[in-house]
């Protein structure tokens, strides 16, 4: 009798999703590790699924060599793309564009929020003081979108009826959506940063674009712009961020993520009054667990089948190729 591979899930599933999996095949164990699990029980998998959020020895994993597919149950490969993982022959699948349309509402809620001062009105109401005070307009606006992936195009068409123009720089700058005025390669993120009123950072976490927007990049951007992050903190330099929101260049921040999270009670970010703060939940929804299993179960379907793997990233580029990811 061949022993079954044994599955590891690292992510919030019910025992329903647990199930759901497990009826993929007869072959297969599901072992919910949880995130108090995960480290140890990688090195007994044969499959993942899951974003591992607390250490994980990948180096032994890999070395092991038992481990044969990694499923990111996150759209951001950071937790698991390390130097072993990419060098290996292990293929990594994401949840790329699984939760743009999440993504998407959560810029605009930022977005609107910093346009139309909610903030501000949030402390009136606390307050019940009905002071009226002007705001900024969205319509008219130029958006520069930093990573035209799945998340990108998302926010494109979304924001497309409210604003005046969207650009955007990819480092596959090809299939320019109709909503999209001009797209430009990554390397002309400056002409991107000197033209744009809101500046939308949704591009991935890898050695290309650590740091990316720092003191430089924000002293491109124009004075008053407001810049949105639903990409990963680290792209930003948060101490140069502060300063350029302090000095009054930066119009405002909305943040979805921080270079540290959670972002520490001592960051000055807290408490910047042009600047909103949520705590990494732009892919979050109420289904996104349910999506999540759907789409693995299919991803697991094919794995068994030896068919092509949905959204299977180029470990070097840190994401899947756009025909890949069928963004
Ligand atoms: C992410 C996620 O990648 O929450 O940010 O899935």
């Amino acid at each position: 009798m061949t022993r079954k591979q044994r599955l590891v899930l690292c992510y919030p599933v019910d025992p329903r999703h647990r199930q759901q999996i497990a009826a993929v095949s007869p072959d297969i164990e599901v072992v919910d590790a949880g995130q108090e699990g995960v480290a140890e029980a990688l090195l007994e998998a044969d499959l993942f699924c899951g974003h591992a959020k607390v250490p994980v020895p990948w180096d032994e994993v890999v070395a092991a060599g038992r481990l044969q597919w990694i499923q990111s149950s996150a759209a951001g490969l950071d937790h698991c793309l390390v130097p072993s993982v990419i060098d290996s022959e292990i293929p990594v699948t994401s949840a790329s564009g699984l939760f743009a349309n999440q993504v998407a509402e959560q810029t605009l809620t930022l977005l609107l929020g910093l346009v139309r001062d909610l903030p501000a009105s949030l402390r009136q109401q606390q307050e019940r003081s009905f002071d009226r005070h002007p705001t900024g307009d969205l319509f008219g606006r130029t958006v520069g979108i930093v990573g035209l992936g799945g998340n990108g195009r998302r926010v494109a068409e979304v924001l497309a009826p409210l604003v005046g123009r969207i650009i955007a720089t990819d480092m596959f700058p090809i299939d320019r959506p109709e909503c999209v005025d001009a797209l430009w390669p990554a390397d002309q993120l400056d002409r991107l940063l000197g033209q744009a009123d809101v500046v939308v950072l949704c591009i991935p976490l890898n050695t290309q674009t650590d740091g990316l927007i720092g003191a430089a990049a924000l002293a491109t951007m124009r004075p008053g712009a407001l810049l949105i992050n639903v990409a990963r903190g680290q792209v930003v330099v948060e101490s140069e961020l502060i300063e350029a929101l302090r000095s009054g260049h930066l119009g405002g921040a909305g943040l979805d993520v921080t270079q540290v999270e959670p972002l520490p009670v001592e960051s000055p970010l807290w408490s910047l009054p042009r600047v909103i703060i949520t705590p990494h939940i732009g892919a979050q929804s109420a289904r996104r667990v349910d999506d999540t299993t759907d789409f693995y179960c299919e991803n697991l379907t094919r794995w068994l089948a030896g068919r092509p793997l949905l959204n299977l990233v180029d470990k070097r580029l840190g994401f899947p190729r756009r025909s890949a990811a069928q963004s």
